[in-house]
């Protein structure tokens, strides 16, 4: 049997050799159970209950059906066949289909076990030979790929290595491009007198001479005159000294490329100065918005960043020798009805910048201006018209076009992926969460979804902004490729299917150079360490005893705590079901040696679930309530209704630390995570699900803790053994605070992010530049995609009204 190199090699036999008898008993068993597509776990779960005996069982998993299930994700079972998707690494994946009688085993193409897998869903789409296959893949055949999955991530190292090569066969493409390099009409660094290689060495030669000759702190405007004789226009640094270590680092890669002087070179070029960054749906405020639906990490992450760029590109500016104002516009939605918040405000300075607004502009529909909130689920028929009136007020505002567009989150990709494509722009994309893997099936079950979520929308979107994207920016490793176990968000957008609409063969593929991680930080002045006693908050000391401990019920809190000498365990979350608040008030309310420990506070949505327009909040709300009625909580439990005040929840998570207590976040998946980094920084100890992006963030067992959203019992368990011990031994609880802070600054800040997005943007403007035929060429096809795919789907999404709803049944 021929198989693709990956983890299974070619180590796999014609059919299985050894255990025959327990292994078609198994695969029997999968057959019998009815279960069509199955999760590792449940396979596992039914070959424990076929070969109950210890010894025999491990010889299977010794043996060739072990080599598959050590690292299947899911199986299809189609009598009498099982398909196997194996995933050896992050990454890669081969398909697999043993026969149950004969045991004879094949190799599939991905192709293959998704028709497969269709078959249960959409017989006839599945037989369907010309049914729709979409190859993002088949575009990309004269770009390189990573090959290690260690690298994954890692894609402008790889770029910079690979632009060596590509300058030492063509000197010339580097310096067509400087001379292009400008800034409202204005040319830097070079112009057409220095328009060959040969001139461009020359002519470095002699003015490194020159400027051997002055002190190295020889401000620009000294030499600015016979520089621009020479070719040399501004651009290249402040001082004398800056100018000619530029001037060096370029004179080298001309002489002989290397990956280090290409990087040092373009963190130089004065290429970018005006970003826009899209962040559509939400109530986008700087007050009062967060805890509101769908608006959480994206906001706090996005204000926070844009401070950070904003910084670094002011310091890059000034040491180019440049005195231009960076502009950042911050371009979402504008809500009429912005429910006591700014976001009916167009134009809002951001606080903390000097040069960076927020830019608001309506939805139109043809009834006019919608006044409603709408959730992201259901915002996709407003964004075609919302990118084009964008355009317009920000080439109005910026008076020019900006030279980086960032989205963020998948309606705000497809809006930057729109306006880059137009303007020809480089475009970055920022997943936050891609809800493909928040919800199982969500791919092959679209058409339950659909109705509530849009997914088939949504996807589709998700694939034309990843495969515009000049770079993505991820938060963690497995954000891009998962974990050992885990599929990663974009990974599990390499191939998929949604059977009746497209089989998608290649979406995106995580060693593409294009993906790089940029972790976000916590806002230093808010989230700093409990035991900085001199910078604390204290007055909101009053407000925060009120809150916790305070034995009346009102519109803010319900539940009490009676033993105020108790560490608190604390979480806070918008009350999505993903956030798993419910799960954790539920593990605590089970766990008596827990709730003897230990009390516990929640901060997330509201108490009345009429107040909410939210699907899922409401349905939390009701279930929350539930809980505290059925496990009798009050005494040991206080709810605490969503907090939009971000200084003083800095203060909070610092007395909880007060307490001796944790931060909990026990989400089922956590894209990334912004309150544990904050919680930590905050020098509080930190359990959080290990699905997702906060498993990356902690080191377990050493600057906190993983817990497993899905075993309940073992989660609350190991929170009780930690509280048991660190309540005999204070040193102990000291330590992961301290290990916990470690990492944070370490790995989380946001002035190595803000290097690295800048970094990243002018070295794939010069990849894009050199590239640019072939991403013509993917843009005509993900052009027709947009028109032929996304636009129908889009129509089946109702467009809102503003006409008063009626108010929902009660409760
Ligand atoms: N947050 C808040 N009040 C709340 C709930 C959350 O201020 O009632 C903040 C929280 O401090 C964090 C952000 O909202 O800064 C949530 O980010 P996270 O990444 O944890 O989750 P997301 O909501 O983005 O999924
Ligand atoms: C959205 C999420 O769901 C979180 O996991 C992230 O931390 C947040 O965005 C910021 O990226």
């Amino acid at each position: 049997m021929k198989m693709p190199s990956g983890s299974l090699g070619n180590g796999i036999p014609e059919s299985m050799g050894q255990n025959r008898g327990n292994i078609k008993r198994c695969l029997e068993k999968y057959i019998e159970n009815g279960r069509r597509v199955m999760k590792l776990n449940e396979l596992m779960d039914e070959m424990e209950i076929v070969i109950n005996d210890v010894t025999q069982r491990r010889r299977v998993m010794e043996g060739d059906l072990g080599k598959i299930l050590c690292f299947t994700q899911e199986a299809v079972v189609i009598p009498p066949n099982v398909a196997f998707a194996v995933r050896g690494n992050p990454g890669i994946w081969q398909y697999v289909k043993v026969n149950s009688s004969n045991l004879s085993v094949e190799a599939l193409s991905s192709t293959q076990y998704l028709k497969l897998k269709e078959l249960l869903f959409d017989e006839n789409w599945a037989n369907d030979e010309n049914a729709l296959e979409v190859d993002f893949g088949a575009l990309d055949f004269t770009l390189p790929w990573l090959s290690l999955s260690s690298s994954i991530g890692n894609g402008v190292s790889f770029v910079s290595s690979k632009l060596g090569g590509r300058l030492n066969d063509n000197p010339q493409s580097l310096v067509d491009y400087l001379l292009s390099v400008e800034h409202q009409g204005e040319k830097l660094m070079m112009n057409e007198t220095l328009n060959t290689a040969r001139k461009l060495e020359m002519s470095l030669i002699l003015a490194d001479v020159f400027l051997s000759e002055l002190p190295m702190d020889t401000p620009f405007q000294a030499f600015e005159l016979r520089f621009k004789e020479w070719g040399f226009e501004k651009g290249w640094g402040e001082s004398a000294g800056r100018v000619k270590e530029t001037m060096r680092i370029l004179s080298e890669i001309l002489q002989a490329p290397d990956p280090h002087n290409i990087d040092r070179f373009f963190a130089r070029i004065p290429r970018i100065f005006n970003v826009v960054i899209f962040s559509v749906h939400g109530y986008f405020g700087q007050t009062d918005v967060l805890g509101l639906p769908d608006t959480g990490g994206q906001v706090v992450y996005i204000l926070d960043q844009v401070k950070a760029l904003e910084d670094e590109l002011l310091h890059r500016i000034n040491s180019q020798g440049l005195n231009f104002k960076p502009q950042i516009l911050v371009v979402t939605r504008l809500i009429p009805d912005a429910k006591n918040t700014k976001c009916n405000q167009e134009l809002e300075p951001i606080f903390g910048t000097k040069h960076s607004n927020i830019l608001r502009i309506p939805f139109v529909t043809e009834s006019g201006i919608l006044r409603r909130w709408v959730s992201r689920f259901d915002i996709y028929p407003y964004l075609e018209r919302f990118t084009k009136d964008a355009t317009t007020k920000i080439l109005d505002i910026l008076e020019g076009k900006p030279d980086l567009i960032i989205g963020n989150y998948t309606d705000g990709n497809l809006v930057a992926s729109l306006m880059a494509n137009k303007l020809g722009i480089t475009q970055a994309t920022i997943a936050h969460a891609l809800e493909k893997t928040k919800y199982e099936d969500s791919d092959i079950k679209w058409k339950e979804f659909d109705p509530k979520y849009h997914f088939s929308s949504q996807f589709t979107a998700d694939l034309i902004s990843m495969n515009s994207a000049d770079f993505i920016i991820a938060s963690t490793y497995q954000e891009i490729a998962g974990s050992k176990e885990r599929v990663g968000q974009y990974e599990s957008h390499m191939s998929f299917t949604l059977p009746g609409l497209y089989r998608v063969v290649s979406g995106i593929n995580v060693f593409d150079p294009r993906f790089n991680i940029a972790a976000p930080g916590a806002d230093d002045t808010i989230y700093f360490p409990f035991t900085a006693q001199d910078r604390r908050f204290t007055e909101f000391y009053f407000s925060i005893e009120e809150l916790l401990f305070s034995q009346n019920e009102n519109d803010e809190h319900i539940g009490y705590l009676v033993d105020k000498k108790k560490p608190i365990i604390f979480s806070m979350a918008r009350l999505d079901v993903v956030k798993n608040l419910t799960g954790l008030t539920e593990w605590y309310a089970k766990n008596k040696r827990l709730r003897d420990l230990v009390n516990l506070v929640i901060v997330g949505g509201f108490f009345d679930p009429s107040k909410s327009k939210d699907r899922e909040e409401i349905s939390e709300i009701k279930k929350m309530h539930s809980l505290i009625e059925k496990y009798q909580l009050k005494g040991q439990f206080r709810w605490i209704a969503a907090q939009t005040d971000r200084t003083r929840n800095g203060e909070l998570y610092r007395c909880i630390a007060d307490t001796r207590g944790a931060f909990v976040q026990p989400a089922h998946y956590e894209a990334f995570g912004l309150t544990v980094i904050e919680a930590m920084s905050c020098g509080l100890v930190t359990f959080a699900t290990n699905q997702g992006g906060p498993a990356e963030i902690i080191v377990d067992g050493v600057s906190g803790f993983h817990i497993d959203p899905s075993n309940g019992e073992e989660s609350s368990d190991k929170i009780a053994d930690f509280f048991e011990k660190s309540g005999t031994d204070l040193d102990y609880w000291n330590m992961f605070s301290t290990e916990g802070l470690q990492r944070i600054n370490e790995c989380y800040t946001w002035k190595i992010y803000a290097n690295k997005v800048i970094n990243m943007g002018s070295t794939y403007s010069y990849w894009r530049y050199l590239n640019k035929d072939q991403k013509l060429a993917k843009q005509r096809y993900i052009h027709s995609f947009y028109n032929l795919q996304y636009r129908n789907l889009v129509k089946n999404i109702p467009i809102l009204n503003d006409i008063p709803q009626p108010p929902p049944p009660p409760p």
